[in-house]
């Protein structure tokens, strides 16, 4: 089977979406040829408090300055930023985690890029209404991860062309793989609510497979591969878990969503969530529908007094 290039899916359908997504994932080809070479700390802090690395302030300047300049993004908010940034005009509003799991650098584990995409929409914005998301893998091949109105298509990295490196989709991917195999869970095991040990027990007794590696779109990715569950819950000194609701958990519960799985903040949908600020977090579990559910009645079950 011939794979299909961006241009082929989107280039006639979406003039300006196609130039969006081909001017992103141009840019993460270069993050990601840069993180070999940019090892080592900035020694800045980002909103949250944590220290950046170097590579993280660098592709935060690259994305913002590129796409702001594209005359496509007319608003942009990074996990890196604490304000949104503005263009003068655009069609697009973009959401982004420059480079997702960045303390996997030094160990030399996965490490991604996280992009929500809104049109005409202030932010914060409801996940709801994404217009599309998309995560890439920097992995052993550069993965993109695409999910528009009619599902979620993966796309391999390969080699140059005229207009520059060429993604190259292997086609739709219509459902999380059945039955689900493999489980991942963020946060310190001490840390996570009664209800979160009782659902990884039983995880474990249906002996589905551990997977963690400590970056959110390279744990996520296995679930979308394989089937499965992924999680950065509650904590019991963190109710709101670690992820980020514009950054992170909106665009990843987009593309749940479109492969046809369900995704939750262990109450209701995360894409439904009205956000308040901009560095909000939110508890996101995410995956199989049947297994999200489930988790979601236990909560329901445990929420009731005795
Ligand atoms: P990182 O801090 O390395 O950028 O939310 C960011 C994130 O990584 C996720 O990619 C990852 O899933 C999570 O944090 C890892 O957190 P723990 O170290 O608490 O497991």
């Amino acid at each position: 089977m011939k794979g299909k290039t961006l241009k082929e899916i989107i280039g006639t359908e979406e003039r300006s979406l196609y130039r969006l997504i081909s001017l992103i994932a141009k840019l993460s080809t270069q993050v990601r040829e840069m993180i070999p070479k940019e090892l080592g700390f900035a020694g800045g802090i980002n909103p949250y408090g944590e220290k950046q690395l170097q590579i993280d302030v660098w592709s935060n300047d690259l994305f913002t300055k590129k796409l702001l300049r594209s005359g496509l993004v007319k608003r942009l908010a990074s996990e890196e930023m604490e304000e949104v940034a503005e263009a003068k005009a655009g069609e697009y509003s973009i959401v982004l985690d420059p480079l997702d799991g960045s303390s996997n650098l030094k160990s030399n584990n996965l490490l991604g890029t996280i992009v929500g995409v809104y049109r005409e929409k202030p932010l914060p914005a409801r996940g709801r209404g994404l217009h599309a998301a998309m995560y890439f893998l920097y992995g052993p091949y550069h993965q993109l991860v695409l999910a528009l109105h009619d599902g979620v298509r993966t796309f391999a990295a390969l080699g140059r062309g005229s207009e520059g490196t060429r993604f190259i989709s292997d086609g739709l991917v219509r459902q999380l793989p059945k039955p689900p195999t493999v489980y991942g869970i963020g946060g310190l095991r001490e840390k996570w609510t009664p209800r979160v040990r009782e659902f990884v027990e039983s995880l474990e007794k249906r002996k589905m497979s551990l997977r963690y590696g400590g970056s959110f779109v390279g744990d996520y990715n296995q679930v979308l591969t394989k089937g499965g569950f992924f999680a950065y819950p509650e904590l019991t000194d963190a109710p709101d878990g670690k992820y980020r609701l514009q950054f992170e958990s909106n665009p990843v519960s987009f593309i749940t969503e479109k492969a046809g799985g369900r995704a939750s903040t262990g109450t209701g949908s995360i894409l439904d969530i009205e956000p308040s600020s901009i560095v909000q977090r939110v508890p996101t579990y995410l995956g199989d529908s049947d297994l999200v559910q489930e988790f979601e009645s236990l909560y329901h079950s445990k929420s009731q007094p005795a």
